[in-house]
């Protein structure tokens, strides 16, 4: 078996950071430490080596709003690599009504052209026995998080009757759900008015997911996870009004995740300002871009830990793709790409800003991902017996993002122009060298399912779900009862 070493870096953890060469071999990191020797030198002198981003949030070939998300299993895992990423965490998506095995098989075969490992959260679009029992099966075959959106009426969404009792049966499973927090009926109402006003342009979907339907939502699904003793993990918090209700959860031993989006983290709501309608169409994603002040939260968040991981919600669409929106922006595709790039802008806006640590930047983007989702320290970690999906960065390489150089196969990137110091030098997916400087040798089917644990029992020690669900006496004497009218 043939070897590599990572030789002369300074390996960058969640937790340490210290100069040691790395050795890998069959996929697999098998030691650390000065002067190691192997078959293949990779130089990283002025480097640091840290663990392989893994992004928990992206839509790859998915039907949506009457089309399909551009990039594939092949682009976007190929796109990660190129920006250091080396694991996607995709949503099997069944259609209401739609069996999740069926959809499980369906993403098996579109991911079986990834070049990085994957795994996937399961959506629950519909409820029913059959999604009941086969929540079951899904947790077996190693997918062990339950999505559920709260907006997107008419077609994802789903009301709180229906996610009470998923959120009880991811309990009694040891998974966890996560949720898509806007208050999806407050939305089509405001959609409707604002087309009837004839304000139907791409800033008009901003006006239309307000902050507040965020925050209802975060905090509504906060209560019911915690009446059904269950964790929780919020996908892209956008805004303070649901940043607030995780951090008051949390303080009160409440487990909730919050997962802001590198997009809300560096661009705001006047990208929807633009005079160009496909400017602001493309930067159409739900939650959608917020003010400076709730960026400054979000920041703020990261480094406090009431947030705990970065993320993309990789959904990208050609701008052919967001006209099926002109003259109705309800009808723009939501979603807009990332993947590429997360981890040089979190870089460049984040560390060498001095918002965040190096170890905090491990932790958000690789780490703290990997312990949520039941991934450590098989991922997450450059640790002896962790598969080696591992970036060498070299914090003074840089470039300015253009979509004319990106691995994306969209027309354009939300990130156009910026200036991004800090980029790989290598990618490694489990020992294989798929990025060396700017060039990308990914390999379509190199990519494997990566299986996840169920959590042994569910954990409701903090939860309000015992007193809940424990036996009431009752008070009253019946024979007492005043006559009925
Ligand atoms: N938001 C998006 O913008 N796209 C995909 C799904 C979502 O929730
Ligand atoms: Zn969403
Ligand atoms: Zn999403
Ligand atoms: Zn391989």
């Amino acid at each position: 078996m043939s070897s590599k070493v990572i030789k002369g870096g300074t390996v960058v953890t969640a937790d340490r950071t210290y100069k040691a060469d790395v050795l890998v071999e069959g996929g697999k990191i098998t030691a650390i430490g000065p002067n190691l020797t192997g078959d293949q030198v990779l130089d990283a002198e002025g480097c640091y080596v840290m663990p392989g981003g893994i992004d928990p949030h992206t839509h790859m070939e998915m039907p949506f709003m009457g089309t399909y998300s551009a990039d594939d299993f092949e682009s976007g895992t190929r796109a990660g690599l190129s920006g250091g990423t080396t694991m996607v965490v995709d949503f099997c998506l069944p259609s209401p009504g739609q069996s999740l095995l069926e959809a499980m098989q369906a993403w098996d075969n579109k991911s079986s052209k990834a070049c990085a490992d994957y795994s996937f959260h399961m959506a629950i679009t519909w409820w029913s026995e059959q999604v009941w029992k086969e929540m079951a099966t899904v947790v077996d075959r190693g997918i062990t998080t339950f999505k559920h959106f709260m907006a997107y009426k008419g077609a994802l969404m789903i009301d709180d009757d229906e996610m009470y009792s998923s959120f009880q049966r991811c309990a009694d499973l040891g998974a966890m759900p996560l949720v898509h927090a806007e208050n999806g009926d407050v939305v089509a109402q405001l959609q409707a008015k604002l087309m009837a006003e004839g304000n139907n342009g791409p800033e008009a979907h901003a006006y239309s997911r307000p902050p507040e339907v965020e925050g209802e939502a975060a905090n509504r699904a906060i209560m019911i996870a915690d009446m059904a003793g269950v964790p929780l993990y919020i996908v892209h918090v956008s805004c303070e009004q649901a940043h607030e209700a995780i951090r008051r959860a949390r303080q009160k031993g409440i487990r909730v995740f919050g997962e802001p989006l590198i997009q809300h983290l560096v661009l705001d709501e006047s990208e929807y300002a633009h005079p160009d309608w496909d400017h602001a169409a493309r930067r159409v994603m739900s939650p959608p871009f917020r003010s400076k002040l709730h960026q400054d939260g979000l920041w703020a968040g990261l480094a406090a830990g009431s947030l705990q991981v970065v993320a993309t919600d990789h959904c990208a669409f050609t701008t052919e793709q967001k006209r099926y929106g002109v003259g109705d922006f309800t009808k723009i595709p939501n979603g807009t790409g990332g993947l590429e790039d997360r981890l040089p802008v979190l870089w460049t806006r984040g560390v060498n800003t001095g918002r965040l640590t190096m170890n905090e930047f491990v932790a958000v983007t690789s780490t703290n991902i990997a312990k949520i989702l039941n991934m450590y320290p098989r991922k997450g970690a450059i640790l002896e017996g962790a598969d080696a999906d591992i970036v060498v960065w070299d914090p003074k390489r840089s470039k300015t993002i253009s979509h004319k150089t990106q691995q994306s196969v969209i027309d354009y990137n939300v990130f156009e122009g910026i200036e991004v110091t800090g980029l790989p030098r290598f990618t490694l997916t489990r020992g294989e060298v798929a990025v060396e400087e700017s060039t990308v040798k990914a390999r379509p089917g190199h990519g494997e399912f990566v299986k996840r644990e169920a959590n042994p029992a569910p954990n409701r020690a903090y939860s309000t779900w015992k007193e809940i669900t424990a036996p009431r006496k009752v008070i009253r004497d019946p024979a007492n009862m005043p006559a009925g009218v």
